[in-house]
């Protein structure tokens, strides 16, 4: 017999003795249901307290609460690293001009520009020595006989024409000195002379540039040689043909490549060009020199040539 059931064994006689309980069979034998049938009793005390229940399972979470207060302002953090590059932003308007810059170099030479126009002529030159003295004129018509002179003195007419010869005199004896000195230099430069017609060419034997030939001649009183037929050519050449050295001449195209002139400033009138001259070799031949066979050469006037003086 199980415990409940002789506790319901227990609880029936209990009920049984009582008055007023009557016991009421429930179709489940196994089961009965007491029913107060006398007037309602008093209430009990209250029950002892019963032992806490086990732990119940976790709710639902509940609803959120209100948010705090900001807090305040923390310490100021590092930097972080450097973020992409952007894109490129719009162009910007154009800026004022700037201010001006400094002179930039000095820039190379130019070449050199035409020749201008001639200018005006320039104040008349101081008047030269005067020239030799010219010959004597053929004597001009009788003219027509004076009045007749006073008586004078028998003797006065004779001493003025003397003192008019010594004058004349005095005045040869100048020009003989004069001569002398003249070809007293021509002598002390002379190696070798030739003539043509009323030219008369001389060579020292000395070999200079074509600066220091032309003075050298000049000093003498005459000029570097200047042919102007194949005569005068050949009467150079034979004192070339002495020393057998190359010679200066005179003329040079230093003013205008190729156009040859004489000293004086005159384009040349005879020419004898060996084959293939003058050719300016390295653009500096502009003195001509006499060479083999009297050809004729251009050539540097810095280099050193035997030369022959014309008179
Ligand atoms: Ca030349
Ligand atoms: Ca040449």
């Amino acid at each position: 017999m199980s415990i409940l059931k002789i506790l319901g064994l227990v609880f029936l006689h209990v009920a049984l003795v009582t008055p007023g309980v009557q016991i009421c069979q429930d179709p489940d034998e196994n089961a009965y249901s007491i029913i107060t049938c006398g007037a309602p009793g008093k209430d009990g005390l209250p029950g002892i307290n019963g032992i806490n229940g086990s732990k119940g399972e976790k709710g639902e979470p509940g609803l959120p609460g209100t948010p705090g207060k900001i807090g305040q302002t923390g310490p100021r953090g590092e930097q972080g690293p450097a973020g992409p590059k952007g894109e490129i932003g719009d162009r910007g308007a154009s800026g004022p001009p700037g201010l001006q810059g400094i002179s930039g170099p000095t820039g190379a030479k130019g070449e050199r520009g035409a020749n201008g126009a001639p200018g005006a002529p320039g104040t008349p030159g101081v008047a030269g020595p005067p020239g030799p003295k010219g010959e004597s004129g053929n004597s001009g018509p009788a003219g027509p006989q004076g009045p007749k002179g006073e008586r004078g003195d028998s003797m006065a007419p004779a001493i003025e024409n003397l003192k008019l010869q010594v004058t004349g005199l005095d005045r040869r004896i100048r020009d003989l000195q004069s001569n002398l000195e003249k070809q007293g230099k021509v002598l002390s430069f002379t190696k070798g002379v030739a003539r043509s017609g009323d030219k008369i060419y001389i060579i020292n034997g000395v070999e200079a540039t074509y600066f220091d030939a032309k003075a050298s001649c000049s000093s003498s009183g005459g000029q570097l040689a200047s042919p102007r037929t194949p005569e005068e050519n050949q009467a150079i050449f034979s004192l070339r043909k002495q020393v057998d050295k190359h010679a200066f001449l005179s003329m040079n195209d230093m003013q205008k490549e190729g156009d040859f002139r004489y000293p004086s400033g005159e384009t040349i009138i005879y020419s004898n060009w060996a084959p293939g001259e003058p050719n300016n070799v390295g653009g500096k031949e502009h003195c001509v020199e006499m060479r083999e066979a009297g050809k004729w050469n251009d050539e540097n006037c810095t280099q050193k040539r035997l030369f022959v003086c014309e008179f």
